[in-house]
């Protein structure tokens, strides 16, 4: 393929946001520097057909996510998946929207499932085969969690990634430890002296992560899709266990339009609610910086999960709350400059 790009002068380099999820960055910006997605040679590991909502976040992200996996492996992958949406909308018997070696086994036991793939192709001499493991939320924070810690620990030769939509979307939206408090889900309903999920509880797996001072942990959202595959190719370019973190929307789930799945994962972001960062061996090693800070209310109001926040004047203690929750992590993530906060 030729490249017809104009290299630029210092003067005119062009800024990341010009290159991130917009298809026409793509064309602004050398061949190397493009998306995968916008390689006509890309792998399509997850390929058309599948049964996703419209506007799921998960379908995209693990799209960017698998594809970039592949492109840098030269399509020497195996993928694991945790039971969930993912699993399930991609592979309703006898169909398959999976163009790689794919396998399920159990809800709770990828990581560990993983872990023995990556010893096989070791044991078997096959040191080009990688290994990746990929569920959602329920399947990563909660049910797999004692499978994850241990390939953590064990510092197994494996990538998980986690999907993150903040509840067990496939059985019908019930609380994780994900779930971001005041949500409203099937199991914490919006009623009572506190409506939604409650305040206090939870865990950030990405900080658990760290803690176990594996290679490489990152967060990453499907709004800069640039960036998630960056952090793929990075995690795949180490060895060792290694973790990402993928915010990604779900309509379903949220009571969010379908085609507000990327303003939100941005909303999350911009407003703090969301760390994106990367850690090495413990440590953060870098951060994205807010672009224009937006208060919380902003993300919160275009999903019906968090309306019950605003139909009543108590609610205005809890976007507090949730307020301050995003102004810790702008501090603990370094997340602004100082400059342009809401
Ligand atoms: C041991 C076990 N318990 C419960 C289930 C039912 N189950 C299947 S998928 C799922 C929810 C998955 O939620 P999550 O991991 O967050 O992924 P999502 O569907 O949200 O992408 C549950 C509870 C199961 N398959 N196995
Ligand atoms: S319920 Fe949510 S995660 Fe599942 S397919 Fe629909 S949008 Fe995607």
């Amino acid at each position: 393929m030729n490249d017809t790009t104009v290299s630029l002068p210092e003067s005119q380099k062009l800024r990341f946001y010009q290159k991130g999820t917009f298809t026409v960055g793509n064309r602004l910006v050398s061949e190397a520097e493009r998306s995968v997605q916008a390689s006509i040679n890309r792998s399509n590991a997850l390929t058309c057909g599948h049964r996703a909502c419209q506007g799921c976040g998960e379908a995209l992200g693990a799209r960017y996510a698998v594809d970039a996996a592949m492109r840098v492996t030269n399509g020497q992958l195996i993928a694991v998946n945790a039971t969930g949406c993912l699993e399930v909308f991609t592979t309703p018997f006898p169909e398959t929207s999976w163009q790689l070696a794919w396998l399920h086994s159990l809800f709770g036991n990828a990581a560990a499932v993983a872990t023995g793939v990556a010893a096989a192709m070791r044991v078997k001499g096959r040191k080009e085969v990688r290994t990746i493991a990929q569920g959602g939320d329920g399947g990563t924070t909660d049910i797999g969690f004692g499978c994850l810690s241990g390939m953590f620990e064990r510092n197994d030769d494996v990538l998980y990634i986690c999907y993150d939509n903040e509840a067990y979307m496939n059985t019908g939206v019930q609380r994780s430890s994900a779930t971001p408090p005041a949500a409203r889900t099937a199991t914490t309903p919006a009623m009572g002296e506190e409506p939604g999920n409650v305040f206090g509880t939870g865990k950030s797996v990405p900080r658990i992560a760290m803690a176990h001072e594996i290679p490489y942990v990152a967060t990453a959202t499907v709004a800069d899709l640039h960036d998630l595959e960056r952090k793929v190719i990075k995690a795949m370019g180490m060895h060792g266990a290694r973790y990402i973190h993928v915010h990604v929307p779900c309509p379903l789930g949220w009571g969010s339009a379908s085609h507000d799945t990327i303003r939100l994962a941005r909303l999350a972001v911009e407003s703090g609610l969301f760390p994106v960062f990367e850690a090495e061996h413990g440590v953060v090693t870098a951060s994205r910086k807010i672009r224009h800070r937006v208060p919380v209310t902003d993300y919160l109001k275009p999903q019906k999960r968090f309306a019950h926040l605003f139909a009543c004047p108590e609610g205005e203690q809890r976007i507090a709350r949730l307020q301050a929750l995003a102004d810790r992590n702008v501090v603990e993530f370094h997340l602004t400059d100082g400059e342009g906060d809401a």
